[in-house]
């Protein structure tokens, strides 16, 4: 990776993720885009709705890049509210993705997620290949995505990568309309109002990533010898798996006071029931040294104290 152009570079992953990179292969080799603009522009931005295939052409050509990193896609509850265009967005922007990385040979990532499987798939320590027959839109356009992947790699030689994200924790861009969203909330209500109100079932399992070790793998993976990867596109990664009420006991353990009670949302509940309750990762670290530095605890400990900082800062 040395031209790195990014799509959804606003959304939960990509503000991040192009810090990242910046500071490893220097702010002007990574083109950050989006279909809105910033409210601050640093560094190269430019404007990009991923469903328009010239303009999108154009940039990376223009930009040089040697590395393409597909995020725009709407997530899974919010693919239920829409499905049709969730088809549309997550299905049209990965092919026009796909066909710019083919026509000019760029190294490509895109993230599938555990909503690729469904209430069929192993519950858990979920194989890495296994049965796929995923229930939601978002899971069909994961698996199709996989698949579409692995096949602009074999047909057409395109050094296409992904893993299967579990839902990513992070104290700076919250995420958008996941059903793993709660895990981020219960923070922000920890510190603002010492109690949470989960709309996923205490005993629901779910795994889980705090973002510097998501960010880390999608680094590990793109530099990774090729020669040693058999899975390319659809890398099982796990750093985590827990249940509401064991989130909230260890932000107990910071805020003694703090409060979990619960209200369903049957839609994401549903979509959760559907997903494993805990994913094996060893395909990705036996082909590409996965590997992670956060779990519950210490996750924890780092959201609460960066999240409290942020909190203030925004006042
Ligand atoms: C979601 O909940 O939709 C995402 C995911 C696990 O892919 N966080």
């Amino acid at each position: 990776m040395k031209r790195i152009l990014v799509t959804g570079a606003l959304g939960q992953i990509g503000s991040e993720l192009v810090v990242k990179l910046r500071s490893i292969y220097g702010e002007e080799n990574v083109l950050s885009t989006d279909i809105r603009k910033p409210n601050e522009i640093n560094g190269p931005f430019e404007v990009l709705d991923v469903m328009d295939s010239k303009r999108m052409y154009e940039l990376a050509k223009q930009f040089g890049a040697d590395t393409f990193i597909h995020l725009a896609a709407l997530l899974s509850a919010t693919a239920e509210k829409n499905p049709q265009f969730a088809w549309h967005l997550n299905m049209g922007g990965l092919v026009n993705a796909l066909e710019v990385s083919k026509e000019l040979n760029l190294q490509f990532f895109t993230p599938s997620s555990i909503g690729a499987f469904g209430p069929s798939t192993p519950k858990d320590n979920t194989p890495q290949d296994t049965l796929q027959r995923p229930t939601t839109m978002y899971g069909v356009n994961k698996v199709a995505g996989e698949l579409l992947s692995d096949y602009y790699f074999n047909r057409f030689g395109v050094d296409t990568r992904g893993v299967r994200f579990p839902g990513l924790i992070s104290y700076v861009t919250p995420p958008g309309g996941g059903t793993t969203d709660y895990a981020v909330e219960i923070y922000y209500k920890a510190i603002e109002e010492g109690k949470y109100t989960s709309y996923i079932a205490k005993g629901t399992y779910m795994d889980m990533m705090y973002m510097p070790d998501a960010l880390q793998a999608i680094v590990d993976l793109m530099e990774a010898d090729p020669s040693k990867l058999k899975h390319r596109n659809a890398f099982n990664i796990s750093a985590m798996s827990f249940e509401p009420s064991q989130i909230a006991g260890e932000i107990s353990k910071h805020i003694p006071t703090f409060e979990i009670d619960y209200k369903i949302d049957p839609v994401r509940q549903a979509i959760a029931d559907s997903w494993p309750n805990s994913i094996d990762s060893s395909a990705a670290v036996e082909e590409w040294g996965f590997k992670v530095e956060y779990d519950l605890e210490k996750m924890t400990v780092d959201m609460l104290d960066k999240l409290s900082g942020e909190l203030k800062k925004r006042g």
